[in-house]
């Protein structure tokens, strides 16, 4: 398999997992402003969306979409039990991640771009911060998103939550999210796919 992405993007996330599910693959890095690959090639070519994460799989098929790339990796290790396999605990686990991926992760999208007009930076910080005020009232009352196992929805929380710095927000003002943020940080997946991003 061959992971597409940008250092410290959303892609991290499925590459925190493919290490956790100690699954072998490549990774290929996109940059930002080009969109090509280290190669030189247009990664278009692969991913026409333009953006990371895409995963290649053996056989030349391509997924794209972070909650998607995220369900594939958790079924193709099973044993590593990184989503709840069926029922409704996957459905609450599908939930986390639908909702990172909608409400937080794209909340952060326009706070990023240079042609966001200003008066729309305070406004979509506020929401942010709302959207994180309803994820610290859980994690107050339990150690993971999904109770007291730990999830790749974890993961993906940590990831976005990442960007908090860029956008001088401190993830201290969400205590738990903090606690939290650390917590996730201990794993050595997390610590090895940092490392490889060359992100802290
Ligand atoms: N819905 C997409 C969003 C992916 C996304 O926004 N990726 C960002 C990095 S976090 C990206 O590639 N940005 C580059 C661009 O938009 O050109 C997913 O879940 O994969």
């Amino acid at each position: 398999m061959k992971l597409y992405f940008m250092p410290g993007a959303c892609s991290l996330a499925p590459h925190i997992a493919m290490c956790e599910a100690a699954l072998e693959f490549d990774l290929v890095e996109v940059d930002y402003q080009t969109c090509r690959m280290d190669c030189g090639s247009d990664y278009r070519a692969i991913n026409p969306k333009g953006t990371v994460p895409a995963l290649q799989l053996a056989d030349g098929e391509v997924l794209t979409e972070v909650p998607v790339i995220l369900q594939f990796l958790a079924d193709e290790a099973l044993d590593a039990e990184l989503l709840p396999a069926s029922g409704l605990r996957r459905l609450r686990a599908l939930e986390w991640l639908n909702f990172i991926a909608t409400e937080i992760h794209k909340s952060f999208s326009p706070l990023f771009r240079p042609t966001t007009p200003d008066d729309f930076l305070q406004p979509g910080k506020a929401q942010l911060r709302g959207r994180l005020a309803f994820v610290e009232r859980h994690l107050s009352r339990h150690a993971y998103l999904m109770g007291d196992d730990f999830s790749l929805a974890d993961v993906y929380l940590f990831t976005v939550c990442r960007w908090l710095v860029d956008q001088n927000m401190s993830i201290a003002d969400w205590p738990a999210l903090h606690r939290h943020s650390a917590r996730i940080r201990l794993r050595p997946s997390v610590r090895k796919a940092l490392d490889r991003e060359g992100c802290t």
